[in-house]
């Protein structure tokens, strides 16, 4: 049978939270507020618009749209400067063979993500041509944990939700993927994302057999 295999970008397939987090540290800095990793945790698959409100809550920082909306374009010329380099090697550990094998088995393969430079990432990265169908920032109105992302990715891969898997590594992701009746599998610390109907700690923990079980169950 062909299922559906969505996979989330940030923290799935490549770690730009290191590079969203430069950018944001930036801005709150500049804010003089004080903007932590644990802080970072909270913007983990969280719209730009909604992160920035949520920096701005860490500081009491009252602004105008204006002056939001400017915060919201330094912020993204920021985080470009550190895609320019991106290459192949910051896809993270074990993903390219599972694209491999579900590519091999004709599953067909979209993301599902919150990001708006979506597809940059995954062309610089030299993985563009395994997603049949690409659902980003751009397409969406709702943020995860609402599950507008997935059931798009879904629809259009001309796959049912219920034969839909999620590989996510944020709470209001395995949420979104649980909401839509889909398979969720949290790719991060289990203890967090305990929720997700599976747990690994990353790709490589993601043997041949357990994929060949989502596809023939
Ligand atoms: C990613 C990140 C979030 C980021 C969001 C929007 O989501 O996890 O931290 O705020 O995209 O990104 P951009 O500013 O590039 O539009 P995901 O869903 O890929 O994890
Ligand atoms: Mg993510």
């Amino acid at each position: 049978t062909k299922k559906g295999f969505i996979f989330d970008l940030d923290g799935v397939i490549v770690d730009t939270a290191k590079y969203h987090y430069l950018a944001w540290k930036k801005i709150a800095n500049e804010l003089g507020i004080d903007f932590t990793h644990e802080h970072n945790e909270l913007l983990k698959g969280v719209s730009r618009v909604r992160s920035l409100d949520i920096i701005l809550g860490l500081g009491n920082v009252e602004a105008s749209q204006d002056q939001k909306d400017q915060w919201l374009v330094q912020k993204n010329e920021e985080y470009l400067t550190y895609l320019v380099d991106m290459d192949q090697s910051e896809i993270l550990p074990g993903v390219m063979s599972v694209l491999e094998f579900l590519k091999a088995n004709q599953q067909p393969i979209a993301l599902g993500s919150a990001s708006k430079n979506a597809r940059p990432i995954l062309d610089k990265t030299g993985i563009l041509s395994y997603f049949d169908v690409i659902v980003d920032g751009n397409d969406v109105s709702n943020a995860k944990p609402d599950p507008e992302v997935f059931l798009q990715a879904a629809q259009k891969l001309g796959i049912s939700n219920e034969n839909s898997i999620v590989f996510e590594d944020s709470v209001a992701g395995i949420q979104a993927a649980n909401i839509a009746t889909m398979t969720s599998i949290g790719i991060g610390e289990a203890s967090i994302l305990n929720e997700a109907k599976y747990n690994f700690k990353d790709f490589t923990f993601i043997d041949e057999a357990f994929l060949n079980s989502l596809i023939n169950n």
